[in-house]
């Protein structure tokens, strides 16, 4: 027992000396064995990176022949985002391929990871009418990224759907399957001998319950119930489709990956008790696991969301589920429809059990939990994220533990900080990406996590959706009131290219004998 006590008090102490000397300690410090630093170097291939999307950073929106997408739509209607701020121009990268693959060069990455905006290669949605300006802006920016020893990860889709497309209903319109499948067929046989890291779709959860069920994000549809799973039903068959012509059209000669990129938060249950472990369970496996599930597992959605959800349409008098089905040949199709799991994590909540037939029905509540924060937690330029480093590895350690071994690729992590005076030295920033960094080496070499890279947003400030450039998440500060949208480094960004630089952590001491 002393013996153990005594244990207990060195390794405090050695952990606490370890903390101190790397600057890393969150106010939630209280668990020394999980919030220990960990020393240690990534494979010699690992893929680090930095994110971006077209909408958020392109701007020219309407230049050169691109059709409006329905973010164009969206920004321009009154009251949707943060002082009706538009990406009309944003950070002008149509403009700036040469900029911004300098400030890769100094971050000193190995992938950019970029999405494509569909309305800029085809205006009208659909590939018999192609934009051959948009066509060569994509060809010029992955010339110049492999010029410089970067590799591309193209997103094909990253929420700004071409307009047209949403006329006929967007996601609410089966047809969207064949024309997604077009359009990447297009950009396959276009940029494939280029590129060879593919992301469909990013985040469907977001897009699909922001943007079909609250309306909150483009293009604003309160479906409230079912938007959000009836359009996420037509885009995991997109997905799978997409996947499948890669794997049967283009794989051979292209000798490329193709992946989709999901958002988690990590629940950690509110109490120590089972009804909130089990609601922390069911809200990972029905949230995550409604697109997760049919691509790495089953080929369908989980039995718990199926259950929940079914019993919830029955008792308010549906005859069916809210919930679509799968055919089985739908769900042969889904079943593996992804070469690795794109990860994008930026914070944790708890979670607690909650049943109230009474509530709006919508994927919390059709699960029965309910989310919160810890007041300890610090907070950011955004309500949602709170950092909460060891969030990211349970994450990652769940992810294992359901799907297995697939590869992972951390495609979005990162932090904000509200629109004010130009703020260089963000050591909270710097503080956040160590620690959670950190956290996906420990996940790796502690927990065996087959994890392939790392990609942070953001590259640079950028246009942040319905918050407009109210929250900035940038390497690199944007002034947007300068026509040349001037970028700068932040710490954060030299505080990055130095963790790419060592492939890692190592220790001070060690350094200086280098
Ligand atoms: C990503 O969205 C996007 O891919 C990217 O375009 C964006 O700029 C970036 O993150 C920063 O926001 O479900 O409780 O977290 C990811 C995160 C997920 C944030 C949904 C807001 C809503 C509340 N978004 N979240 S919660």
């Amino acid at each position: 027992m002393q013996g153990q006590l005594m244990f207990a008090i060195l390794f405090v102490t050695l952990c606490v000396e370890t903390l101190a000397e790397d600057e890393f300690l969150y106010k939630q410090f209280t668990d020394p064995e999980r919030d220990a630093f960990h020393y240690g170097k990534f494979q010699e291939d690992f893929a680090w990176g930095v994110a971006t999307a077209s909408y958020q950073i392109e701007g020219a929106w309407n230049e050169d022949g691109k059709g409006p997408s329905v973010w164009d739509t969206f920004a321009h209607t009154p009251g949707k985002t943060h002082l009706n701020q538009t990406a009309d121009v944003t950070c002008d990268s149509y403009h700036k391929i040469a900029e911004d693959v300098k400030n890769l060069k100094e971050l000193g990455v190995n992938h950019y990871r970029f999405s494509l905006s569909w309305s800029r290669i085809m205006p009208k949605g659909t590939p018999d009418e192609i934009n051959p300006a948009g066509v060569q802006y994509y060809h010029d920016l992955i010339d110049a990224l492999l010029a410089a020893n970067i590799q591309p990860m193209v997103t094909l889709y990253h929420w700004d759907m071409p307009q047209v497309l949403m006329d006929i209903g967007g996601w609410e319109n089966e047809l969207m399957h064949a024309l997604f499948v077009a359009y990447a067929d297009f950009c396959f046989n276009e940029y494939g001998g280029k590129v060879t890291k593919w992301i469909t779709f990013n985040e469907p959860t977001v897009f699909t319950v922001f943007g079909y069920e609250i309306g909150y994000h483009a293009p604003g549809k309160t479906h409230l119930g079912w938007g959000a799973y009836r359009a996420g039903h037509i885009v995991l068959k997109a997905h799978a489709s997409a996947y499948h012509l890669y794997d049967k059209k283009y794989r051979a000669s292209q000798n490329g990956v193709v992946g989709i990129t999901l958002h988690a938060r990590w629940y950690e249950p509110k109490t120590d008790t089972d009804a909130d472990r089990a609601a922390a369970q069911r809200a990972l496996t029905g949230e995550l696991g409604w697109f997760a599930h049919p691509v790495f597992l089953t080929g369908d959605y989980p039995e718990v969301a199926k259950e929940l959800i079914a019993a919830k349409s029955r008792a308010v008098g549906l005859t069916s589920s809210r919930f679509p089905e799968f055919t089985e040949e739908e769900k042969q199709m889904l079943k593996g429809s992804a070469d690795f799991f794109g990860l994008n994590h930026y914070s944790t909540s708890y979670i607690e059990n909650k049943v109230d037939a009474s509530l709006i029905p919508n994927i919390m509540s059709d699960l029965d939990y309910k989310a919160s924060e810890d007041d300890s937690w610090d907070r950011t330029g955004s309500w949602w994220l709170r950092p909460v480093p060891w969030g990211l590895r349970r994450t990652l350690k769940w992810i294992k533990k359901t799907y297995g071994d697939i590869p992972v690729y951390i495609t979005e992590n990162g932090m904000s900080e509200n629109d004010g005076p130009v703020r260089l030295e963000d050591t909270d920033r710097v503080t956040y990406y160590r620690a959670y960094i950190n956290e996906i080496l420990k996940a790796q070499q502690i927990d065996g996590v087959n994890l392939k890279g790392y990609i942070a947003w953001t590259l640079m400030d950028n246009f942040e959706w319905a918050e407009g450039y109210n929250e900035r998440f940038g390497l690199f500060h944007v002034d947007f009131n300068d026509p040349d949208r001037p970028r700068t480094a932040r710490a954060s960004a030299k505080a990055f290219a130095q963790i790419i630089k060592d492939n890692g952590f190592i220790k001070a001491k060690e350094k200086s004998e280098l």
